[in-house]
């Protein structure tokens, strides 16, 4: 499209490319699969896609630890095959993210081989080697989100290596000068490749602090970072040194110098969940640095009324100048129809009115595939977990598998996605909601969620506007005003199971289009279960 600002009040579809289209029969999705199914994206009004790594790696996080930055694990398929993906996505008007993992790499990337070979080779300082405390143990008490010590020793070169993540996914060491370096010139090679776009995995771990500190405890009554979707002993560390640190700033910037020189292109980083309103603040304001900041605050916490008018209260009073990037699930989390609809009689139209909120909101917006056709979390048996963050803790914490099962297509044994046995497996239920049984059913989710979204891509005030609050005289209900150049757009939200009432302060006019319902008679105002109330002057 012609618009450079498209990233803002965008919506971006990612996809998760093991799970998207097997193209050859091995099980595996890839770029041919994806290509072939683009049409489809685009028929669902989005302005882009995000995909999750593509690139040379032995998949011990599938994909998420890179070997090789310039090019594509064969598994994919091969430079020729991205070109020709970003080309039809071009002609269809869609843009292109890629995922830059640039926090740390695999174990087996030939930096971090040549790098432990000993304490003097060109790339000795690539990544945070440490010598151990004088009793052999790790040089401070830093945990990994995976669990356990975020320090491995090195047989050979007899230190220990940091890794946020994976043991086979070292860290970088920020502070040197090539190593930014490095990254920036990956980014230029991606952005020559014809990319629009980057989604930066982990940005808050890129630096740490150089004097290796140990981290505090979380002290009583403090709150607890975030950290993990169960209870594990990282939420009990304050995260000052290890990760978040100031050195992030200055180099955000660099890399959105880089994007300035080649117009229309936008960043998304993935900035953490522990307290990350007022680092969305740091790294998206002043418009040098992140175009955009993904927010976990739809990801992780319930969505009741009061926790959605609180985190809207924090973030206006917080990221003024910032701009967020809303998302209800992704590729880590529980798919969002069975953590928050779960318990709701009806789970899809919870699934919409959920959609609906984060259409409406000051932001942009990630959607996760899978999401427009309410699929709810895929039952992965334990023999078939492949999640290396799964594996050990089941059944306490059953990994990430379960929203990373295969996209459904048809009704078809495999629904669609491949001729062999995937590598997660189709969730027999989810066949029933495949996107053919849905495009054949007017009433299904899918042509809803296209309504919606079509509509919304029209409003102008609710891509760009302001957004505040309104107090209403019913408190399950959510309500706010959108306003940009002038015109002003109301919005009320029903996220419950009830219908609720609510008097309007003034006379407002109902707006349609969008395929949600609501009565006003007077100043009264009616809103069945989970439906939505959008109003003019
Ligand atoms: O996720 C980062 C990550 O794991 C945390 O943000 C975490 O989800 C959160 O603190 C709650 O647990 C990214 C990728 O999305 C993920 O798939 C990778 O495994 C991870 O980085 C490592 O690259
Ligand atoms: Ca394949």
């Amino acid at each position: 499209t012609s618009d450079l600002n498209w990233w803002k009040g965008g919506i971006i579809y990612q996809i998760y490319p093991r799970s998207f289209m097997d193209s050859n029969g091995d099980g595996i999705g890839d770029l041919v699969g994806i290509t072939g199914k683009l049409e489809y994206v685009a028929s669902l009004g989005v302005d882009g896609i995000w995909l999750s790594p593509i690139f040379t790696s032995p998949m011990k996080d599938f994909g998420y630890d890179v070997s090789d930055y310039r090019d594509i694990d064969p598994m994919f398929g091969t430079l020729a095959d991205f070109k020709a993906l970003t080309e039809r996505a071009h002609a269809l008007g869609l843009q292109v993210m890629i995922d830059q993992v640039i926090s740390h790499s695999s174990d087996v990337h030939p930096w971090f081989e040549e790098s432990r070979q000993d304490k003097t080779n060109p790339k000795a300082d690539w990544y945070v080697w440490s010598d151990p405390k004088p009793d052999g143990s790790p040089p401070n008490n830093w945990l990994s989100i995976f669990g356990g010590s975020a320090w491995k020793w090195d047989s050979r070169r007899l230190q220990y290596y940091l890794h946020n993540f994976l043991e086979s996914q070292p860290d970088f060491n920020f502070h040197h000068p090539e190593v930014r370096q490095v990254h920036l010139d990956t980014m230029r090679f991606w952005l020559d490749m014809g990319v629009d776009g980057f989604r930066l995995d982990t940005v808050n771990f890129y630096f740490h602090s150089q004097g290796l500190e140990d981290n505090p405890p979380v002290l009583p009554g403090e709150p607890k970072t975030m950290g993990a979707p169960h209870d594990n002993p990282y939420t009990y560390q304050r995260h000052v040194y290890d990760l978040s640190r100031p050195e992030n700033v200055p180099f955000l910037q660099q890399v959105r110098a880089l994007l300035e020189e080649y117009p229309g292109r936008a960043m998304v980083g993935e900035i953490g969940d522990d307290f990350p309103l007022k680092r969305m603040a740091e790294y998206t304001s002043g418009g040098d640095k992140l175009h955009m900041a993904y927010t976990f605050d739809f990801l992780n916490k319930p969505h009741s009324p009061e926790y959605i008018r609180t985190t809207l209260t924090n973030m206006n009073e917080t990221v003024a100048d910032g701009w967020p990037c809303w998302a209800l699930s992704n590729h880590d989390v529980m798919r969002a129809r069975t953590r928050w609809g779960g318990d709701a009689t009806d789970g899809e139209q919870y699934a919409l009115t959920a959609m609906a909120l984060i259409l409406s909101l000051r932001g942009s917006v990630c959607l996760y595939q899978g999401e427009e056709l309410g699929l709810p979390e895929a039952d992965v048996p334990f023999e078939r977990i492949q999640d290396p963050y799964g594996i050990p803790l089941w059944p306490v914490f059953k990994g990430r598998d379960g929203c990373r099962t295969p996209m459904v297509w048809d009704e078809s044994e495999q629904g669609g996605f491949s001729t062999v046995e995937p590598w997660l497996p189709v969730d027999p239920r989810h066949l029933s909601l495949s996107v053919a049984v849905q495009e054949a059913n007017s009433d299904a989710l899918l042509h809803k969620v296209r309504r919606l979204i079509y509509w919304r891509q029209q409003q102008a005030v609710l891509r760009k506007g302001s957004l505040t609050l309104l107090p209403v005289d019913n408190e399950q209900l959510v309500a706010f005003v959108r306003e940009y150049e002038g015109q002003r757009l109301w919005v009320v939200l029903n996220l419950t199971g009830e219908t609720q009432q609510a008097t309007l302060e003034a006379n407002l006019q109902p707006v349609t289009g969008h395929g949600f319902r609501s009565h006003l008679t007077g100043l009264t105002l009616t809103l069945p279960a989970y439906q939505v109330g959008y109003y003019t002057q």
